[in-house]
């Protein structure tokens, strides 16, 4: 004992020089543990003496001073290359920004080739065909650390109802999609198959408890609890200067102010976690990306894994068309003039600008087709599993970063507020070698897009024609979507009326929903409506059985179906009552829950027919 506690004495002396230049901390080395010593270390090193400005004498406030060491050791640990490398490219990033260095220098944009669809015709079904036959080989993954401060939902967003007729959360609705592919592609697949997709869930801290508690008390939808998996990020530090320097916390002087990292921490997380290795030692085949509120993602899911599949993509990015100058990014091929090419994700501030400068006076505009013809990005990624485990192997899971600061004034040399350095999922492709096959999947944005992103006085001023991105619109595009799909299968179903909610004007469609087991695929939609049936705009269905096929329905008002897996249930005749209306709310009115008070309205079930087998 004793001659250890010598040995560390000693080392202690030897390293305390390295503190000189902050005596604060020097009178407190001997508070700490050997690991601590080196992270005070890192943090001299690396131009951080400031932090230990204000630390108090040894026995003032010793807890607070390990505290602080206990979230430098977090901060180092959960950051590729550690916190020493994150004030390196923090100092070269900033010292790109201060000079006006474009990240797109050097680089022509042009359209990349990729698959355009168009859905129910032959192509799209021998996609969704593969897709549902691939599925039993893939794994999903959620990205749900997000606040949605835009939005400004106090609570979390995939808690919120996809929509209201039957109240389905988006979280149910993701869940019961992948247990319907999981089901169907097993169907298929006509062995013993007992495949139990994975599914990951990546909180922080504002949404990790929350999603634990919404999956508890759920009974997890249905899906094996040991099937889900949850993955926390964890905030980075803010920074003060163009020096890098870590900001201090101004509410405790012994912690550093953090802020989140952004969606693009999920590849490391993911890589480090070990559980990309279990998934190929297992046999899988796909990793699937998605966001926390597109209640259509699940209609353009297997289509897509279909094209990743028959196309062998490295990498597939799901997209809609593009209205030139709409607010999401452009899906771009880079030519360097050095001859490196990417194909990747431009956001919408930085392609017209890059287009600008490269020989295309006119910038963003839209082409003959009325859009754009850079597809626009949705952010839904198909990652091939085996070239994307080589890739982390070299990366670490690090994704090439950005920073945005709000400086004060023109010389560029203080910030408003702290910064912190920021990345994206999706610019995953950056650091891949010229030989990956990199491609985009195009579908319709009724089919395959309508996330909840704004508040409702945000959405009320998005210029006419574009999406509003609201819950209002988000929910109005299921009823949509399904209608659209019946019509597509020789339902006659009504004309939709525009109505205005919340101060935005959207199309209202009958409210038609299924459940994912139900119409998974066009395909099965198809099998399971024959003869001519009707249903009118202000009628309400809701399809919660499996085997429910539709012939010769006439319906004037509100059908629910509820049928046991095994039930095959036929739905004919006449159904008329006086329904479910929509009644406007307001937004301001406080006296109605939060979740449906951001929609602008809420169903009053009035009358309805309902069927259980
Ligand atoms: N998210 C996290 O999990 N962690 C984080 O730190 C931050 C977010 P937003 P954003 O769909 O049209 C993205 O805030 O960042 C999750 C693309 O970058 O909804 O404004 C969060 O919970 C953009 O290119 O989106 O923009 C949510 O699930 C464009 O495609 C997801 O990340 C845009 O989405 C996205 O977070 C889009």
């Amino acid at each position: 004992m004793a001659s250890t506690a010598t040995e560390s004495l000693s080392k202690l002396d030897l390293n305390a020089d390295f503190a000189s230049s902050a005596p604060n901390l020097q009178h407190n080395l001997h508070l700490l543990s050997p690991q601590q010593i080196e992270l005070a270390k890192m943090l001299v090193e690396t131009g951080q003496t400031h932090l230990f400005e204000h630390w108090a004498e040894p026995g003032v406030e010793d807890d607070e001073k390990k505290a602080f060491f206990d979230q430098v050791a977090r901060l180092d640990s959960s950051y590729p290359g550690g916190l020493a490398s994150y004030v390196k490219t923090a100092r070269e990033l900033l010292a790109d920004s201060k000079a006006g260095k474009n990240p797109f220098d050097g680089f022509t944009p042009s359209v990349p080739k990729g698959e355009v669809l168009t859905h129910g015709d032959d192509n799209f079904i021998n996609f969704e065909d593969m897709g549902v036959k691939e599925a039993r080989k893939a794994a999903f993954v959620l990205v749900a650390g997000g606040l949605g401060e835009r939005l400004g939902y106090n609570g979390i967003k995939v808690a919120l109802p996809a929509e209201t007729t039957t109240g389905t959360l988006f979280l149910q609705n993701y869940i019961e999609s992948i247990l319907a592919l999981q089901d169907a592609s097993c169907r298929l697949a006509q062995d013993d198959c007992q495949t139990k997709i994975p599914f990951v869930i990546m909180t922080s801290d504002d949404t990790h408890a929350r999603t634990i508690e919404l999956l508890e008390s759920n009974s997890y939808f249905g899906m094996e609890p040991t099937q889900v998996k949850l993955l926390k990020q964890e905030k980075v530090a803010c920074l003060d200067d163009n020096d890098a320097r870590l900001a201090v916390d101004l509410r405790n002087k012994y912690r550093i102010q953090t802020k989140p990292h952004g969606h693009g921490d999920v590849h490391a997380l993911l890589f480090s976690s070990g559980i990309l290795k279990v998934w190929h030692d297992a046999g899988l085949r796909w990793v699937l990306f998605f966001q926390d509120t597109n209640g259509l993602l699940f209609k353009a899911i297997p289509a897509a894994l279909g094209v990743s599949a028959t196309r062998q993509y490295h990498v597939n990015s799901l997209a809609v068309p593009r209205k030139a100058k709409e607010a999401i990014g452009g899906i771009t091929k880079l030519t360097h003039a050095d001859g490196r090419t990417m194909v990747i994700n431009v956001e919408y501030n930085q392609l017209d600008p890059l287009l600008r400068a490269t020989g295309n006076p006119d910038g963003d505009v839209n082409c003959e087709t009325g859009y754009s013809p850079f597809p626009g990005n949705i952010n839904q990624l198909i990652l091939e599993l085996g070239p994307y485990i080589d890739e982390l192997t070299k990366t670490g899971g690090a994704i090439k970063e950005f920073v945005n600061p709000k400086y004060k004034d023109a010389s560029k040399t203080s910030f408003k507020s702290s910064t912190r350095l920021e990345c994206m999922m999706q610019d995953y492709p950056k650091t891949l070698p010229p030989s990956a096959r990199v491609g985009f999947t195009v579908m319709d944005a009724w089919l395959a897009y309508a996330p909840v992103k704004n508040n409702p006085e945000d959405a009320a001023k998005v210029p006419k024609g574009n999406p509003y991105h609201s819950a209002t619109s988000g929910e109005m595009a299921i009823y949509r979507a399904n209608s659209l799909i019946l019509r597509k299968v020789g339902v006659q179903v009504a004309d939709p009326v525009v109505q205005v909610f919340n101060g935005q004007e959207v199309e209202v469609w009958p409210r038609i929903t299924w459940k994912p087991k139900w119409g998974l695929t066009f395909a099965e939609i198809r099998r399971k409506v024959c003869g001519s049936s009707t249903i009118s705009q202000r009628s309400t269905m809701v399809i919660k059985g499996r085997n429910v096929f539709l012939e010769d329905l006439s319906l004037d008002g509100a059908l629910l179906i509820d049928a046991v897996d095994d039930a095959e249930v036929k739905v004919r005749g006449s159904v008329q009552n006086k329904g479910w209306t929509l009644e406007n709310i307001d937004y301001k009115d406080a006296s109605v829950p939060e979740e449906l008070r951001i929609r602008g309205f809420k169903i009053n079930k009035i009358e309805q027919l309902e069927k259980k087998h």
